[in-house]
Formats: structure tokens, C-alpha cells, sequence
């Protein structure tokens, strides 16, 4: 029985530039979980360990860097450490990958073509091909021989699945799986995806951004006797949630605080990154700033964002009686002649209200 790990995307040496969160902090986190992932390949027995690409961020990555990933690696000497680059990690001819000589246990695969490495004690053979620059349309399978179906067959590749057009290596995933691999290891998308029992994007073990979602982690998995099983493994340190809360005008604004501390258990407040839309209506007399709030639950979440797109419960008879001399008092009217049960004219009515009302109560 062949045991094996799956990843990829981890873009070690990511800067996070435009975050908005402590992206020191997230750059460790991005060295430790993938450290925890050659840790358990090592603990858990596994025959291989496939590297999709986008090991690391090129343009970020140093020699010392590129030391780390080398003793990491070598340090895991019991396993098969099989590496496809990608485009954030092209094998070029400047490439950090060139920098250190690797191990005996790790095999970087070329750029030239699909290359294959047998592992003749385990009767199978680990396909890949690595990129050599950020965009690649190439045809690899053109000429591509097929495999030797009495061993068992990988195919570890970076590359697009999902868009026949794209700048990033598409691949007719239908056509290969024809080929007859046991597994196909895939990277570049980030979401965690199984295509079929034998195909699977690992995802991004760290996710990167509110774009990414959800649980994020590791494809495990054994073939036996032609039998392939996997299963998707969550090991992220902290996940991205984005999420809307519905408020309405009765709430005062201890209540919205309260709604929006219970969005999640405690432990996971103080572990995730939260992106919090408010929606709904909300009473005239609360006033809603969105740092106020997120700094008010500062101690609770590890890190939180509010984005305000409440609208104010107007009274809007009181509001048209109050103002009937005033600007505010013919908006309402003019607005009212209208089918307010439209969606459009509603909106137009609220924003219209919003911005004339921003004087007159401060908000
Ligand atoms: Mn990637």
C-alpha cells in the first residue's frame, strides 16, 4: 500500500502587502503549517509527499529562505518528497530552486516535458513537470506515451482545470484521468476540490485572503491494489469567514454588539479573521461606526472587519411633517408619488435620505 500527503499553494514568503491583518505574524504562520505538514508526512509513515507548486513566492523568497525549505525537507528523509513547480515558483534558470543542492529524497521535477520517477520498491511511478516562467499554455500531452498500467501511476502538475483558456496551463482533466493515473495531484486553485476519487486540488493548507474561505488543509490519501482513497484533511491554523448579519430597527446598540459576537463560538472569534457585513434596517438612534465596533470587540476576535451597509428606519411621515418647509420634506414628498414598493425607488429613497440627513443627526 502506497501512503501518501498532498499540497501546494503554500506561497511561502508572501508579503500580504494590502492586508489589513498582522502579516508578519500570518508570514510565520505560512512557514509553520507547512513545517507541520513534512512533520506529519514523517509521523504518519507516508511513502510521499507531492508538492503542487507554488511552494514559495519568488519574488519574496531569499537564499536563506530556500536553506529552510532544503532542511525542513531533508530532515523528512524517509520520505518521498515530490515537487511540480508552479508559477509563483517557476524552476527558471535564477530560480532559488538552483541554489541548494537537494537531498536524495527530494526530486524537483523538470520544465522541459513531463519527466517520470520510478520508485521500483513500491512498484509505482510519480509523473510531474514543473513551470519555467508565470504563464504557460503549453500542450504538455501532445505526445504523452500513456502509463505502465501494472504499476501504479501519479501525476503531480500545476495547472488550470477549471477554464480551457487560461494563461495558466489549462488541462483537459477528462483526457488525463483517461491516461490512467491513480492519482492526479493538482495545484494552483486554491479551494480545496475533489474532482473525482483519483483527481484533487489540495487548495491553499494556509489560506491567503477573505477570497479564500472556508476550511482550508491537505489531501491524505493510500492506493492499494489500484484502490485510491482520499479525503480532505483540515490543517489550517485560522480560516477566513465572511459573513452577513441581519440587523433591524429594534435593535439598540448593545444588541448589535451581541449579534455580532454570536456570530461564532468564542475559540473560533479568537483564532479566525472575520469579515462582517451589516445589512438590514437599523433605529435612527443608534449610531453605527464601523471602527468603533470593530475596536469595541477588539479583546474578543482575533481580528475583525465591519462593513456598514445597514439603512436608517426612518419614520418617514414624522420625517415629512418635521420638514415640510425644507428640502428634506419635498424629497419625501416627490419620493412618495413614486411605487415605493419598488426596489430601485426604495433604495434611491433611503440613499437620498442618507445624505440629507447626514447634517441634521450627525451620522
Ligand atoms: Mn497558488
Amino acid at each position: 500500500m502506497i501512503r501518501f500527503i498532498h499540497t501546494g499553494d503554500l506561497h511561502l514568503g508572501l508579503q500580504f502587502k494590502s492586508a489589513k491583518f498582522d502579516s508578519s505574524r500570518r508570514r510565520l504562520e505560512l512557514w509553520d503549517t507547512f513545517e507541520r505538514i513534512v512533520n506529519t508526512a514523517v509521523e504518519n509513515k507516508a511513502d510521499f509527499l507531492f508538492i503542487a507548486g507554488d511552494l514559495f513566492e519568488e519574488s519574496y523568497f531569499t537564499y536563506r529562505d530556500i536553506k529552510r525549505v532544503h532542511n525542513t525537507l531533508y530532515r523528512a528523509e524517509g520520505v518521498q518528497i515530490l515537487i511540480a513547480a508552479g508559477n509563483h515558483d517557476p524552476l527558471s534558470r535564477s530560480s532559488q530552486y538552483n541554489l541548494v543542492q537537494w537531498p536524495e529524497n527530494v526530486t524537483i521535477f523538470s520544465s522541459e516535458k513531463i519527466e517520470k520517477k520510478e520508485f521500483c520498491d513500491r512498484n509505482a511511478v510519480v509523473y510531474g513537470y514543473s513551470w519555467d516562467s508565470s504563464e504557460n499554455d503549453k500542450n504538455l500531452f501532445k505526445d504523452f506515451e500513456g502509463v505502465d498500467r501494472t504499476k501504479t501511476n501519479i501525476l503531480i502538475i500545476h495547472g488550470d482545470a477549471v477554464s480551457k483558456d487560461s494563461r495558466y496551463l489549462p488541462l483537459d482533466i477528462q483526457r488525463i484521468q483517461s491516461f490512467g493515473f491513480d492519482y492526479i495531484a493538482l495545484g494552483h486553485i486554491h479551494k480545496p476540490d475533489i474532482i473525482s476519487d483519483r483527481a484533487a486540488y489540495c487548495g491553499s493548507p494556509e489560506p491567503l485572503d477573505f477570497g479564500e474561505t472556508g476550511q482550508h488543509g491537505i489531501i491524505q490519501g493510500t492506493i492499494d491494489n489500484g484502490i485510491t482513497s482520499i479525503e480532505f484533511v483540515p490543517f489550517s491554523r485560522r480560516i477566513f469567514v465572511d459573513t452577513t448579519i441581519t440587523l433591524d430597527e429594534t435593535l439598540e446598540y448593545m444588541d448589535i454588539l451581541d449579534r455580532i459576537r454570536s456570530c461564532d463560538v468564542k475559540d473560533s472569534l479568537k483564532r479566525n479573521f472575520y469579515r462582517i457585513t451589516l445589512e438590514g434596517k437599523i433605529s435612527p438612534d443608534v449610531e453605527l461606526n464601523t471602527g468603533d465596533i470593530a475596536e469595541a470587540l477588539s479583546s474578543e476576535f482575533y481580528y475583525l472587519e465591519i462593513i456598514d451597509r445597514t439603512r436608517i428606519d426612518y419614520d418617514l411621515d414624522a420625517l415629512e411633517r418635521e420638514n415640510s418647509d425644507n428640502i428634506i420634506g419635498y424629497f419625501i414628498r416627490e419620493m412618495k408619488s413614486r411605487d415605493l414598493e419598488d426596489e430601485i425607488n426604495r433604495q434611491a429613497l433611503y440613499l437620498g435620505l442618507d445624505v440629507l440627513m447626514k447634517g441634521r443627526v450627525g451620522r
